[in-house]
């Protein structure tokens, strides 16, 4: 945990020139509050003082090497990949009540407090509160990395109405590394620091309501909720920690699943599979869409654009027949979103 000032004004024009290059496509809500998500002043009247919080969230058996596992991931082109992030319990529902239940201890039993808590909640600028806090530096990715903790971990606050003295911020250490720039399959990092979220598969696959744009669908690979590539090739994450909540474990049918199995989920299967977890708010229909392009990526028969296996050719272990027939069974899906991401992959596994 750390302390930051609400002085926020040196990052303003950064968040202006993100927004005014429109690289928050149809994220609207991160336009809709302006320069308020830098001022935390406004958005709770009376705060003076933030406290930051950071949670680790790799699951705690996570082996020994565990970023080769995950990019080995992308070499079974049938195999769905859900970002780490989100195997687990909904991180907004874990960390905030936690921080409400410190809180409200800190209120009742060492100083009357006014206080509220956020984890991306609310309209907040996270990253850079918990840089200005010591809670690490930006990496080129545009993520807070620690050296003790690397990357893998979510970011929280609570805004008090108390000045409390404001912790050092910490030096960077990317020094003339650019693995994560180099990386990225869509290279949605245009520059050290710069992220263009339209071109990220983060973006893509859960914020983005609507069709994939088609140039950037072969470059998904068989990622069908988030991205890690940008922190699994970071080498300070093998310094990332892993969670001693039971809250992070992965759940059944969210590691290592064929895309066959988890396309062929029902909504009310979907709705039942995903209760607590944060891949629920995407929806069946984004959930559909997702698959839909992994399938076609994967009938393809090549292994991800991008990441280190880029390029491998992987068609001997894809069950063409399967995969096929799974989306043949999509074609009618009331959803037109669906419809057309099934039909693009039906034509891109055979127009080759
Ligand atoms: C919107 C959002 C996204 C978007 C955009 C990400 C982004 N980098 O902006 C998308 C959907 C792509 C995304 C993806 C992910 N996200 Co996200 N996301 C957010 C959210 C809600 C807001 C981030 C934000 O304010 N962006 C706006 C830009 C302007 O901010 P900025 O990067 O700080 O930019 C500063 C400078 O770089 C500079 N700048 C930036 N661009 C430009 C352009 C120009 C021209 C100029 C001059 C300056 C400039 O100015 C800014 C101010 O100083 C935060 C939660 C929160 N409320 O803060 C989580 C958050 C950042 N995400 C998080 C996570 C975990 C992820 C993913 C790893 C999830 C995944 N596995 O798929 C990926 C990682 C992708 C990546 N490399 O960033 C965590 C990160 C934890 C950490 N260790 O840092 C957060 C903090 C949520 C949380 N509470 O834990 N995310
Ligand atoms: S999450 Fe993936 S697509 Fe997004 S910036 Fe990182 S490597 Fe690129
Ligand atoms: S991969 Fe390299 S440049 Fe990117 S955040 Fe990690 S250390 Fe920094």
């Amino acid at each position: 945990m750390g302390v930051a000032g609400v002085d926020l004004s040196s990052a303003e024009p950064g968040l202006s020139a993100w927004l005014a290059a429109g690289f928050h496509g149809d994220m609207h809500y991160m336009q809709a509050h302006g320069l308020k998500r830098a001022r935390p002043g406004e958005l709770v009247p009376g705060t003076v003082s933030v406290i930051t919080a950071r949670m680790d969230y790799l699951p705690a058996d996570t082996p020994a090497g565990w970023q080769a596992v995950e990019f080995d991931r992308l070499t079974h082109p049938s195999e769905a990949i859900v970002s780490v992030y989100a195997r687990g319990r909904d991180y907004h529902k874990v960390m905030r009540s936690r921080l409400q239940k410190l809180s409200d201890q800190i209120a009742a039993e060492l100083v009357p407090l006014g206080y509220r808590v956020f984890t991306d909640s609310a309209p907040v600028l996270e990253a850079e509160l918990a840089a200005r806090s010591g809670q690490g530096w930006r990496g080129k990715h545009t993520l807070l990395l620690s050296r003790e903790a690397g990357s893998m971990f979510f970011l929280g606050e609570i805004f008090v109405n108390m000045a409390l003295p404001v912790s050092e911020p910490v030096a960077p250490h990317c020094g003339s590394c650019n693995a994560c720039i180099d990386i990225c399959p869509t290279q949605a990092i245009i520059a050290p620091h710069r992220l263009d979220a339209r071109r990220c598969i983060s973006y893509l696959t859960i914020e983005h309501a609507g069709p994939i744009p088609l140039e950037l669908r072969p470059l998904i690979g068989n990622r069908i909720y988030g991205c890690d590539d940008c922190q699994l090739i970071c080498p300070w994450n093998k310094f990332a920690q892993r969670s001693t909540l039971p809250d992070f474990d992965a759940r059944a049918g969210l590691v290592g699943s064929q895309l066959v199995t988890l396309f062929g989920w029902s909504e009310d299967e979907f709705l039942r599979f995903t209760e607590g977890s944060p891949i629920r708010r995407i929806g069946h229909e984004r959930w559909l869409r997702n698959i839909a392009v992994a399938m076609g990526n994967a009938l393809r028969g090549r292994a991800a654009a991008g990441g280190v296996n880029a390029g491998a050719n992987v068609a001997s272990c894809v069950d063409r027949a399967g995969l096929l027939a799974a989306l043949q069974q999509r074609a009618d899906h009331p959803s037109e979103v669906v419809r057309e991401h099934v039909a693009w992959a039906l034509d891109w596994a055979v127009n080759l």
